[in-house]
């Protein structure tokens, strides 16, 4: 290979203070994995020297421990965005110690390029295989790789030994071109491909290959709870009736799906009921239950932005590539979030909120309207856009003592405008045709925790009559509850 091989040091040495990079990948899929640890390390030799060292970070969504987690402990973190998972990185942006902008995945590359935000100076990302004449091919996330390799002065590139070159082919790499000359996107089926099955920039801008051997598989899933099982039947029965009912087309439409245990265990639910025909997926993340209801021919095809997966899938994908790269496409955020895309092939969307209220606002990100959890990832790019959008939460947290369903949310990441279908593991609240009032009766009725439903009745009594019968005097009486009392059962409403 011609270019310099080099040790995560000695290629995290070309990182100043300042410097803004883009990281490759999409969740533990794809993150670099040694070079962010060496610069967070960088990072705490120049504080104990008294001197500054911050960065600016741009990643596809959340990443390897080594990466948020090392640079947010190293207190590395001049901005972040677009999404992070990791409880260290958590801690400094609730603590103002990192500046943190939540956006929607689907506009991070195009804004870098619009100049919206800093162009970086660096793109540091992981690929199987590398080739003399500049071209990357990622290994099981893309994120935002194709942009910043385009916009970055200097590329670092980690080579996973543990991923196949064979993997080649599995992607589909396609920049749009910018306004006024942007043109329709040619995806008209989930399966079509528009793009190259690498990236290719030039070899020039290649400061330094380091060798990596960490594997990008996760954590298995949690088993599946009580709560979580009825939500998946839920959700599942739901859409059974909606294809009985003629609402959805007899050949059923693509799914995108959320992060997370319940997001797995609800495209479980969805392979089992076979009211259901087999499925394809557009979605960002494709997750352990994709690749079981694949291998029964439950789930046809699925395009994403990363294999999700957790390390016993993810050697199993790899030891039989001839079956998954007929089956799987994985692509930039920009494309597999694009809302031209969701909306022309008709996604069903499945995501998860933390909180909602009685008119259908959705809040996901933010505990108690402070604390920033994760942030909207794709949720809002999907939601907006689907063909019917619902969101999934457990009807209470924290041993009960909070209710998700609230007055009013405490912050707002979808709107009443999106939020088309709530299910809890009580039911279904079909907001669908509904005003406000018809809205909130469907919600309590069907969705809250029978601890809460009095409650929130007495709340809609007390509000003045009104299109939206919020009381603006009380409508956060059950989070001030919390807030006082450890406990929402104790509102005053
Ligand atoms: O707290 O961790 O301290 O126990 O919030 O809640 O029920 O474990 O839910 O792990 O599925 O995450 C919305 C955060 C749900 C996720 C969110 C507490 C609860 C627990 C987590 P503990 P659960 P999950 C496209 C889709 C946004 C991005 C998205 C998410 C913790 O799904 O980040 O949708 N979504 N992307 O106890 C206070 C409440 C609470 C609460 C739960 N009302 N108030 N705390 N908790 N409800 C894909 C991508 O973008 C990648």
């Amino acid at each position: 290979m011609k270019y310099k091989i080099m040790t995560a040091e000695e290629a995290a040495a070309f990182i100043n203070n300042g410097d803004i990079v883009g990281f490759g990948g999409f969740t533990p899929a794809g993150s670099p994995k040694i070079v962010p640890d060496a610069i967070a390390k960088r990072a705490e030799a120049a504080h104990a020297e008294g001197k500054e060292f911050k960065i600016g970070i741009y990643t596809g969504a959340s990443t390897y421990d080594s990466l948020d987690g090392a640079l947010a402990r190293a207190n590395a973190v001049l901005f972040r965005t677009p999404y992070q998972s990791n409880k260290d990185m958590r801690a400094r942006i609730n603590a103002q110690e990192a500046h943190y902008f939540d956006m929607h995945l689907s506009h991070e590359a195009q804004e870098m390029r619009y100049g919206f935000l800093p162009k970086p100076k660096f793109a540091i990302v992981e690929a199987c295989e590398l080739t003399d004449d500049g071209e990357i091919v990622p290994t099981s996330g893309v994120g935002i790789l194709p942009t910043i390799c385009r916009l970055a002065d200097h590329i670092i590139v980690e080579l996973n030994t543990t991923t196949p070159k064979e993997l080649r082919g599995m992607h589909d790499i396609y920049e749009p071109n910018d306004p006024p000359h942007r043109e329709a996107i040619p995806i008209f089926n989930v399966s079509d491909r528009c793009g190259t099955n690498c990236i290719k920039v030039d070899p020039k801008k290649i400061l330094a290959v380091v060798e990596s051997n960490i594997s990008n598989g996760g954590n298995e899933f949690a088993p599946i709870d009580d709560v979580t099982a009825k939500i998946g039947a839920n959700v599942a029965n739901f859409l059974a009736g909606e294809l009985k009912a003629g609402r959805i087309p007899a050949s059923f439409l693509p799914i995108q799906s959320g992060v997370g245990n319940i997001a797995n265990a609800v495209l479980g639910f969805l392979g089992e009921n076979k009211d259901i025909p087999p499925f394809e997926m557009y979605t960002e993340v494709i997750q352990d239950s994709v690749i079981k209801l694949m291998k029964e021919g439950r789930v046809k095809f699925a395009s994403g932005c990363s294999l999700t997966v957790s390390h016993s899938v993810l050697e199993e994908v790899y030891a039989n590539l001839d079956f998954f790269k007929q089956r799987i496409v994985l692509c930039s955020q920009e494309i597999s979030n694009h809302p031209e895309i969701v909306r022309r092939l008709g996604l069903i969307t499945i995501n998860t909120a933390l909180e909602a209220d009685i008119f259908g606002n959705v809040n996901s990100t933010h505990v108690l309207g402070t604390k920033m959890m994760n942030g909207i990832g794709g949720s809002c790019d999907f939601t907006r856009n689907a063909y019917i959008s619902i969101f999934t939460t457990p009807s209470t947290a924290k041993e009960g003592k909070i209710s998700a369903i609230v007055p009013q949310v405490s912050h707002l990441d979808q709107s009443e405008h999106s939020v088309k279908v709530l299910i809890t593991e009580y039911g279904v609240a079909d907001l669908r045709c509904k005003s406000p009032i018809q809205r909130a009766h469907e919600i309590i009725n069907n969705c809250v925790h029978p601890d809460y439903r009095d409650m929130l009745r007495r709340y809609i009594e007390s509000a003045p009559k009104a299109h939206t019968p919020m009381n603006i005097y009380t409508c956060f009486e059950m989070h001030k509850a919390f807030a006082e009392t450890g406990d929402m059962h104790n509102a005053k409403l």
